[in-house]
């Protein structure tokens, strides 16, 4: 056979092998096996050197065009290969809508959350300002600008984890009072803000304490406040958490940030485990008081003109009365029977 012949004969067995060809992998093994360093059309060229100088061209041409031609047979083949190949996956990764879809769990509220909520709202609609603080705070703004300077013993009571000397995870939120304070402008009106968060003390865990628990601050700073204002800012809120005229006790207190300071003790109900019979106890849900004249001169505000009151409540504490909760210890432990039992309406 000679060398056209061997051409002709590659053209018509390639061709049959592309038309057969089945697959995407079967069409590139054929343009490997053809075009390749050791391909057929490579090692039937390789004899061109042997040939008469006049019919090389002859040859060389006729070799040309059935490259070219085979190469356009297996690009078209290739192409027709990969759209079946994609129309194909369409066809079995189609979507069918009308399925019913699997169910998922979502999360709703903790009951902690719906505390702070709602007594967010409450505030809200008496014109207070939300401010949210930040839980890792300097020793400046937990104490010292509360009237607590070092060495102070009444910091004993509190604790905490420290960063840094002078950085450490906040005690409570009154932190936020002298930020707060240094934003205002009191030429706009008196200042009205409550800041809710977390904050850590290093306080042994038992029914009522917890090392890590929630605050809610309140300061109102303005002209002529007085602790009547204090006391019935306290009732309305309780009133509306607990119903009107739900009983609270205003027992004389001591903080260094507030002058005089009292702590604001609730009813709730009690039930004997061994006996059922039902008793009525206090717990203490908030330390409040006038600001401390100091405290203001800090915030360069003139006690002579500007006076104000301020508490921080302990919303687990009213979680646990609002909903009869023994144990602090619960809101923490991530028990879904626990948690379920507050799932909100419709969630
Ligand atoms: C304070 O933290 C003051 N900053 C409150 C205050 C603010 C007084 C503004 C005057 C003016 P006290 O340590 O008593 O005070 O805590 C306030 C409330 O936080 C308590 O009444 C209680 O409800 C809650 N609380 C305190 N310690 C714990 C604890 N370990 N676990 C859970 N709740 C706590």
């Amino acid at each position: 056979m000679d060398i056209k012949e061997e051409l002709e004969e590659l053209k018509k067995k390639v061709s049959v092998e592309i038309d057969k060809s089945s697959s995407v992998d079967l069409i590139e093994n054929i343009r490997v096996h053809l075009l390749g360093k050791k391909g057929d059309l490579t090692k039937i060229l390789k004899g061109l050197k042997d040939l008469d100088p006049r019919e090389k061209p002859v040859v060389g041409q006729m070799a040309n065009k059935i490259r070219t031609q085979l190469e356009t047979m297996i690009s078209q083949k290739k192409h027709i290969l990969e759209e079946n190949k994609l129309d194909a996956q369409l066809a079995s990764e189609k979507i069918d809508v009308t399925l019913p879809g699997e169910t998922f769990q979502i999360g709703t509220k903790h009951v902690l959350q719906q505390i702070q909520d709602q007594i967010e709202d409450h505030f809200l609609s008496q014109g207070y300002q939300v401010m949210y603080g930040r839980e890792i705070e300097t020793d400046e703004y937990n104490f010292e600008r509360m009237n607590l300077p070092k060495d102070h013993p009444a910091r004993d009571m509190q604790d905490t984890f420290y960063l840094t000397p002078n950085v450490l995870l906040r005690t409570q939120t009154s932190a936020m009072q002298a930020r707060a304070m240094d934003k205002h402008d009191f030429s706009t009106g008196p200042l009205k803000m409550i800041s809710p968060g977390k904050v850590y003390r290093r306080d042994n865990d038992d029914a009522t304490h917890s090392h890590q628990f929630h605050q809610i601050e309140g300061l109102v700073v303005g002209k002529k406040i007085t602790l009547a204002d204090l006391k019935g800012t306290l009732q309305a809120l309780t009133d509306e958490l607990f119903g009107k005229g739900h009983a609270m006790r205003f027992r004389q207190s001591y903080f260094p940030f507030t002058e005089p300071s009292l702590e604001v003790d609730i009813s709730w109900n009690t039930v004997d485990k061994n006996t059922a019979s039902q008793d009525i106890e206090w717990i203490e849900v908030l330390g409040a008081g006038m600001v401390h004249p100091n405290v203001l001169k800090m915030a360069n505000i003139d006690p002579e003109e500007y006076s104000g009151f301020a508490f921080g409540l302990g919303p687990d504490r009213f979680a646990m009365i609002k909903y009869g909760i023994d144990d602090i210890r619960n809101f923490y432990l991530d028990d879904l029977r626990f948690l379920k039992q507050f799932c909100q309406v419709g969630e």
